[in-house]
């Protein structure tokens, strides 16, 4: 017992020692942030180009149930055999729609703010959502 406390006092004194003898090395940090600005550039970049990839079947929405808040687009594209089909986001005070709508083939994009928060997204066309269940919930994190 008394070895293991010993060895905690010399680590403990090591380490008080240790920071004792960092705050010589304000000039090296001075340096490091003006290379992290550029680092935090390049990510912002990287979040307005957040696209979001959305199948549209008959009668399904195929897309991740997950996303991170911020800036996306949803590419849509409309892979059914021969009905016209679109998406639209709804929750927390947005009401998006893709339109014109899409028909068998096509494909288009939308882009939208998200905030965290749980959205709808359905299809607008006809009654897909009400009476063919086309529409799903997710959750921007
Ligand atoms: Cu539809």
């Amino acid at each position: 017992m008394r070895k293991a406390h010993a060895l905690l006092i010399c680590l403990l004194a090591g380490l008080i020692f240790l920071s004792a003898c960092t705050p010589v090395a304000p000039g090296r940090e001075e340096d490091e942030p003006a290379g992290n600005e550029n680092e935090n550039v390049n990510s912002n970049d990287n979040e307005a180009e957040n696209v979001v990839e959305v199948e549209l079947v008959s009668y399904e929405i195929h897309m991740p149930m997950t996303l991170d808040a911020g800036t996306i687009t949803f590419h849509v594209v409309n892979n059914s055999q021969d009905d016209e089909h679109s998406i639209e986001i709804e929750g927390n005070g947005i009401e998006e729609e893709l339109e014109p709508h899409l028909e068998p083939g096509e494909e288009g994009a939308l882009t939208v703010d998200l905030a965290p928060g749980t959205y709808r997204v359905y299809c607008p066309v006809d009654d897909h959502a009400d009476e063919h269940g086309m529409e799903i919930e997710i959750t921007v994190k």
